[in-house]
């Protein structure tokens, strides 16, 4: 409907008219409001729950007292954040995004929330490093194959857990770079975005980073959960879900144009500054071209602002003389891997991880 949504009562300190609100659970940051500065503001971060968040308020006041339960390990303990933060420190830039960005594109309208580019940022976690916190229980259990995380949502009585429960489990390779973190831009991490202790999976779509996380498992078999057994999955469309289809879990290359992106906006011919994020997913980003003519010609565009590493996202621009008229604007991004962002999506029936040129694409009004 035309008519705004309020933001729910977690989310109420977000800045309003930057977000676009879909339900009380998911939340879009605006095209139009991503600035040009990488990081994206806390109050304008996207939101999607899966479940709705705790309600507990209890929770959020004594941060350093939530516990997190470890097993699979030589020896198995829990900590309190407290105690995490005597194990080690580190600060990770990086994009957050929804599996499900980019699913407004998908023409087979997959159920779900319809996304365009807001389901993104680029952010600063920071806590401590998985590898530090091994260290201390004596390393991984043997033969362990996935790092399995537990959110803290209460499961109703009488409900199986398994249809509820938030619980994802990803290869063992992430720990390299995962951390437990409690803080976000500089702030205690909100319980919007995790508080008081989340998981976060650089390079992997946002479903893998759970938000108040109480179990960290090293475990032999992916996580029983229906979240991880059947949503999530690369599933053809029309074909029923299934584990043995594989789980949606890297990020890949891609890039958009924030302005100009607004279509009751007519800009003003002559120079233009088009300007955009681009990201490499397990790669940095490592170029990125701009069309002004709807995929025929690709020229080079620059980078502007700082490198913040391979999982955050650059900011670029790209001097264009536009003349009176509709024009066409895309861009397609490369990666340190070598990977091009392709002209169409990867169909699946869910409406994951879209990085389409062609459809992140922006038909701008000169006058
Ligand atoms: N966690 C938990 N615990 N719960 C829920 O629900 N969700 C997911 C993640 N995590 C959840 C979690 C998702 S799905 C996402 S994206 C993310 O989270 C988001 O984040 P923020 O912070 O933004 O809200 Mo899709 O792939």
């Amino acid at each position: 409907s035309s008519t705004a949504k309020p933001l729910p009562g977690y989310a109420n300190w977000k800045d309003a008219d930057s977000m676009i609100v879909h339900s009380a659970n998911t939340i879009e940051t605006r095209r139009t409001a991503f600035g040009n500065s990488v990081i994206t503001p806390t109050d304008r971060l996207f939101v999607r729950n899966n479940v709705a968040p705790p309600t507990d308020a209890s929770m959020m006041k004594e941060p350093d007292s939530w516990t997190l339960e470890v097993s699979g390990v030589a020896k198995p303990r829990s900590f309190t954040v407290a105690e995490l933060k005597t194990l080690g420190l580190a600060a990770v830039p990086m994009v957050l995004q929804c599996s499900g960005n980019g699913r407004a594109w998908f023409p087979h309208k997959p159920s779900g929330t319809q996304w365009t580019v807001g389901a993104a940022g680029c952010v600063i976690f920071t806590g401590v490093p998985v590898k530090a916190l091994l260290e201390a229980v004596g390393g991984m259990a043997d033969g362990m194959v996935y790092m399995t995380s537990t959110g803290g949502e209460p499961i109703p009585q009488g409900l199986d857990p398994n249809l509820i429960r938030v619980e994802r489990s990803v290869p063992i390779s992430a720990v390299e770079d995962a951390i437990l973190a409690w803080e976000l831009n500089g702030q205690s991490l909100p319980l919007a975005h995790g508080g008081p202790l989340r998981i976060i999976v650089p390079g992997y779509t946002g479903v893998n980073s759970i938000k108040y996380i109480k179990h960290l498992a090293f475990t032999k078999e992916q996580s029983p959960a229906k979240i991880q057994q059947t949503s999530y999955r690369w599933t053809p469309v029309g074909e029923k879900p299934s584990p043995s289809q594989d789980s949606i879990w890297e990020l890949p290359v891609k890039s958009w144009i924030n302005f100009p992106s607004d279509p009751d906006q007519t800009v003003t011919a002559g120079r233009v500054q088009i300007s955009g994020i681009a990201m490499g997913g397990m790669s940095a980003a490592k170029s990125i071209e701009v069309s002004v003519d709807g995929g025929k010609e690709w020229q080079k565009a620059e980078f502007v602002g700082p490198d913040l590493g391979k999982y955050a996202w650059r900011e670029f621009v790209f001097s264009a003389d536009l003349a009176a008229g509709t024009h066409e604007l895309a861009c397609r991004a490369t990666n340190e891997a070598g990977d091009s962002q392709p002209e169409a999506r990867r169909e699946n029936n869910r409406g994951y991880i879209n990085n389409s040129w062609r459809d992140h694409m922006v038909s701008v009004k000169v006058a």
